[in-house]
This record gives C-alpha cells, structure tokens and sequence, in this order.
C-alpha cells in the first residue's frame, strides 16, 4: 500500500509506519492525517485482539479495502513510528494555516476534533504495543504524537518543544494529558510556558520517554523491541495498556477489579496456557497472539 506523506508496511507480524515529508520536519498536512487513518485503520483491522469499543472510527471506515494478503500474511502484533529525515514531527503544518478565513478567525478547534483527536485515541486503543522511535525533533502536536506512544525511544541528538508557547496557543492533541502524568504538574506547566526545546537525555531522565539512545543504536534498538514484540502474548500486553491508561480515572478498588475482570480475560488464552507449560518444561515461551 502505498501513501503520499507517510511510508508503511506490515511484515512479519511488525507495521511500520514513517512520516514521510522531511522537507518539513515531517509536519502534519491535512493529507497526513488523511494517510495516517489509513494506515492505522489497515493495522488495527489486521490485529489478531478484539477490537476496542470506544475507538473513533477514521473516515474511511465505510469504504475501507484490507490490504491483499499472501499465505504467509502475519497479522501485526506491534506498531512502530517514526519520521523520515533528521525530524520526528514538527507539529501542524503552519503554512497550511492562515489565521483568518473569509474574514473570520481562524477556528482551531475544527481539525483538532476532526483530525488530532482521533489518531491520538487511535493509538491508545490499538490493541498493539506502538513504538515511537523519535529520531529527530518533535514539536508541537508531534510532542503529543510521541507521548501517545506507548514506548518512545529517541536519539541522543533528538529534542522535544512545545512550540505552542511560541504561537501563543495552549499545548492540545492530547499533550496536557499526557505530560502532568509522565513527568509531574510542575515540570509540566514549565515546558509549556516556556516553549524551550527539552533534549532527549533530559526527556528520558523526567521519565518522559522510556530511553535515549546513541543516534546510531537507534534503528537497530527500536528493531529489538519490535522484534519482541511481534513474539508477545498479544493480548497480554494490549491489556496491559489499557489497565494502565485506565488507573488514572479510577480508584483502587475499582482498579484491583478492572485487574480481576482482565486478568479473567487472559486466562482464557493460548499465551496463558503457553506462557505456564514453557515455565513448567523449561523452555522457551513461543507465544501466537491468541
Ligand atoms: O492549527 C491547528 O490545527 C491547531 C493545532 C496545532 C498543533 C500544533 O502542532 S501547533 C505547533 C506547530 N509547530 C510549530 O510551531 C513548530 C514550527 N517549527 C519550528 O519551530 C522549527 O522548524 C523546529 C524548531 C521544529 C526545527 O527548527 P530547525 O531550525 O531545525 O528547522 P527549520 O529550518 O525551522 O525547518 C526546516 C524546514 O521545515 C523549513 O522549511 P524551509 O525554510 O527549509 O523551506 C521550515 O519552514 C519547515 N517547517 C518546520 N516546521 C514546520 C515547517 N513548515 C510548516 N509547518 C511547520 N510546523
């Protein structure tokens, strides 16, 4: 399948999807997100997890066409993104936006319901592991983009910025979500005000990624953790997200029996059963997803 603004594949049970304009740092288009729907509506479909419920469903649901399948076909059991060039995301593509239409201002809240919102609630409810290998700069949404992530690694050299403080708007795509959570309110309101370009090493350390890697181990880390990935109990970890994302809302006991009713859920596997007989032959697990 191929796209305008952004790369993908899905092989060997590992999609990848790169953003693909980098004579603009990879900035979001109208026409990237059109692509990025796409791409992320083929990888959940092909997921071997059920699907989740709350999903908002991408434009294109109605007339969406799987990609053709070869026998040796593995449905995608991780995500990986990442951006084409010497950036990650620079965040909206600012020369798509004129501040007044018609002789009105511009209003902003139309491609954020329209557009950012879904892809970010796409990727907290794929039932897949997503990867953000941040290779360059990330600005602006493509802050919220990598947070949305469920493991980001980034190059040394890499560096994040809310640029919205420079444009006189409020962090959005999901960011003041995310960030009070990862690295605390304090930090959190700091970096938003300021605008100032936080680097990969000072990310890792706040806990807002999961690593900072040398440039050049980049490619070969973000390969290892798919790899992994794509050998998983599935369903395990996809739970696993969701079990997370959800104890920010709830109490502890409603947490322990969200636990109980998932854990309830996995019993029911082929991993489970796998996972128990390996530990119990010593040998390795070789888990289907299933
Ligand atoms: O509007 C809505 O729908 C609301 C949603 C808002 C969400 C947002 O993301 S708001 C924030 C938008 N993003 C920014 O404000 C970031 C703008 N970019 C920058 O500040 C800088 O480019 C960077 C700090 C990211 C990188 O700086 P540097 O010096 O490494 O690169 P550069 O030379 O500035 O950029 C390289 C090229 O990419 C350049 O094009 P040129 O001059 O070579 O033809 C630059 O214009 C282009 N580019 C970078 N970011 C954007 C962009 N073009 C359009 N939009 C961009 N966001």
């Amino acid at each position: 399948m191929s796209y305008q603004t952004i790369l993908f594949s899905n092989e060997g049970g590992i999609a990848r999807i790169t953003l693909n304009r980098p004579e603009r740092l990879n900035a979001f288009s109208e026409q990237m997100h059109e692509d990025l729907r796409d791409a992320i509506g083929r990888v959940r479909a092909d997921a071997p997890a059920a699907k989740t419920a709350d999903f908002v469903p991408a434009a294109k649901t109605a007339d969406f066409v799987p990609a053709a399948k070869t026998a040796d076909f593995v449905p995608a059991r991780v995500l990986v993104l990442s951006g084409a060039g010497r950036g990650f995301c620079a965040g909206q593509d600012l020369s798509e936006r004129k501040p007044v239409v018609n002789g009105e201002p511009r209003d902003l809240s139309t491609t954020l319901e329209r557009n950012y919102k879904p892809l970010i609630l796409s990727l907290r409810t794929l039932d897949l592991p997503v990867i953000g290998v941040v290779n360059g700069v990330a600005a602006g949404a493509g802050v919220s983009l990598a947070l949305a992530c469920d493991i980001v690694i980034a190059a040394k050299s890499a560096s994040f910025i809310l640029a919205f403080a420079k444009l006189g708007l409020v962090p959005d795509a999901g960011l003041t979500y995310f960030l009070p959570r990862l690295i605390g309110p304090g930090r959190a309101r700091a970096v938003s005000m300021l605008g100032e370009r936080i680097g990969a090493e000072q990310a890792a350390q706040w806990g807002m990624i999961w690593r900072c890697v040398e440039d050049g181990d980049l490619s070969a880390e973000a390969d290892k953790l798919a790899q992994h990935f794509a050998q998983a109990p599935t369903r395990g970890v996809a739970l696993t997200k969701q079990v997370i994302d959800a104890s920010f809302d709830n109490g502890l006991g409603a947490q322990i029996s969200l636990e109980a009713k998932l854990q309830a859920e996995l019993g029911r596997t082929n991993d489970y059963k796998e996972g128990v007989a390996a530990f119990l032959e010593k040998r390795m697990a070789k888990f289907t997803g299933s």
